[in-house]
């Protein structure tokens, strides 16, 4: 009855699926094939050529993954062959396209398909969606488009005056040579930590400019053999264990978060691993952090640090004022001409990817509905926008464990609250405005003290007004439980016909 009610007036052409999900990175492929699992037809749009979301576009030299493959995996897909602890991008790349490939995912996906646009009918309840010359209507609508998906280039003045080469490192132009050119790098973070050791032996020289000095541990990286593969595909239960303890022992570092001071002996150990790569005491001390670790991600290389202690490589302290023609002028105002910038500025975290073309019952878009600072219940679902769901929403995010274990919990809390409507013969479901305010200062109160808001560093964790909504502050073995009971009080249900009020 729901099904023939939402086509009833359907827009001519539109083709029609019961989930309409956008993006086929780890969130997109989990949630396709676990509704498909139960039984719920689905529809994945997808505006790139291939599946993969930020493994796909993230090519840059040296691109890999800082949480253990073993974890980095999903539950229901766990790979015996992973090459090595850490996983290259391209290995990650190819588990994410063989898992579309042998789940069956292949043919609900449609590739190229960029969304620009999503509107709510209040009408017939269902969410219309256009990509391109085509229209999609579907009873709910995902969106899996990550939250470190757009790159976000300085708004530096002069930016567009270089005349050189330049690119961002999640964009990168394996067209441009860099042997024996001048390159600068611009930021610090986790993709220019893998990138610069990768391309230091290759250029002329390069120039990194560093606003804020990064963390760094060791990382605890070695091939699996093809021995320890075997037994893993004969055994899967060795990898099972394998998996749960990395799993756990990352979960006991969300203590460490909540009690900042904690974080003295990790920056000791830092500290240490430092002045084992870097010889020279001033590039040390422009090297050295001066906020709590863990205030931003905990960085993990074996060469970034011994990569800039070269004769080819300068660090210049303090950031960018600006671009010219011909290089960048420092914040100290000295020009560095360059033949080549690469920006490895991060990503654009203000609201999440599509939000400002989700438009809910009263038109409004889902960013205008949260200005400044996005909340959701259970980072997933959102009062007063029926029938969707966030995967990697607002507070989805970590930063001490695998991200995947998250985005399964989120997938089973959609399942169930779909699987709860269609019991109920409803035609909507959204969390209540209480449920999702209670969800949200429970956030607020985990987050506070902790070493996020008082590690004394800016992050790409906190919003404009200081809130972190980005982070999930607990364990992930916390936010499963939360999502593991469906609690029906926590819901409104509509029908059609209310839903046209
Ligand atoms: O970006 P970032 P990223 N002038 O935002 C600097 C994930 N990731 O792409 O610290 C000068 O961390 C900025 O300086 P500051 C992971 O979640 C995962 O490196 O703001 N500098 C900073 O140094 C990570 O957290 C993996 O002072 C400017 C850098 O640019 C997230 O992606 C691998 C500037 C940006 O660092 C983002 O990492 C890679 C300006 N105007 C990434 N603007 C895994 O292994 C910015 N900066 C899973």
């Amino acid at each position: 009855a729901r099904a023939s009610k939402a086509q009833q007036g359907a827009a001519v052409g539109a083709k029609q699926s019961r989930v309409i999900i956008v993006g086929s990175g780890f969130a997109g492929l989990g949630a396709a094939y676990e509704l498909r699992e139960a039984g719920c037809e689905v529809t994945v749009l997808e505006r790139a050529s291939d599946v993969g979301g930020v493994w796909r576009d993230n090519t840059y030299p040296g691109a890999a993954c800082d949480v253990e493959s073993a974890i980095y995996s999903f539950s229901f897909a766990p790979n015996p062959n992973w090459s090595s602890q850490f996983a290259k991008q391209a290995e990650i790349h190819e588990y994410l396209r063989n898992v579309a490939r042998d789940t069956g995912l292949m043919p609900h996906i449609r590739l190229n398909s960029t969304v620009e646009r999503a509107d709510w009918d209040n009408d017939r309840a269902v969410w219309t969606v256009r990509a391109g010359t085509d229209t999609y209507e579907g009873e709910h609508l995902i969106l899996a488009t990550g939250a470190l998906a757009d790159p976000k280039m300085p708004n530096l003045p002069g930016i567009d005056k270089f005349t050189g080469e330049a690119f961002h490192s999640a964009r990168w132009n394996h067209d441009v040579d860099l042997t024996g050119k001048r390159v600068a790098v611009i930021g610090t973070g986790a993709s220019a930590i893998q990138f610069v050791p990768a391309i230091q032996p290759q250029v002329g020289h390069v120039t990194v400019f560093q606003r804020t000095a990064p963390w760094v541990m060791p990382k605890h990286d070695h091939p699996i053999t093809e021995r320890e593969q075997d037994r893993f595909a004969k055994r899967p239960f060795t990898q099972k264990f394998a998996r749960t303890r990395i799993y756990l022992q990352r979960e006991l570092l969300v203590t460490a978060f909540r009690y900042p001071v904690l974080m003295k002996a990790a920056e000791r150990a830092s500290k240490k691993h430092l002045a084992s790569q870097v010889s020279d005491p001033a590039l040390r001390a422009t090297l050295t952090p001066d906020y709590r670790l863990g205030c931003k991600r905990i960085l993990l290389s074996n060469d970034y640090w011994a990569s800039l202690d070269n004769p080819n490589v300068s660090v210049i302290n303090g950031g960018v004022k600006q671009v010219t023609k011909t290089g960048v002028i420092d914040a100290a105002g000295v020009q560095h001409d360059v033949d080549v910038i690469i920006y490895g500025t991060g990503f654009d975290t203000s609201r999440l990817p599509l939000t400002d073309r989700v438009h809910g019952p009263s038109g409004t878009t889902l960013s205008e509905h949260w200005g400044d600072s996005q909340q959701a219940f259970l980072g997933t679902s959102v009062a007063g926008f029926p029938n969707l769901f966030l995967m990697h929403g607002p507070n989805i995010g970590l930063g001490h464990n695998s991200v995947i274990p998250m985005f399964e919990a989120q997938v089973n809390y959609v399942r169930k609250a779909i699987s709860h409507a269609d019991k109920a013969n409803a035609a909507t479901i959204e969390p209540t405005a209480v449920a999702q305010a209670a969800f949200v200062s429970k956030v607020d109160r985990l987050t506070d003290g902790s070493v996020w808001t008082s590690g004394g560093c800016d992050s790409w964790y906190l919003d404009s007004t200081g809130r972190n909504s980005n982070l999930w502050p607990g364990t992930t073995i916390s936010f499963r439980n939360a999502t593991s009971r469906f609690d029906a009080s926590k819901h409104t249900l509509g029908t059609v016909e209310a839903a046209k009020v």
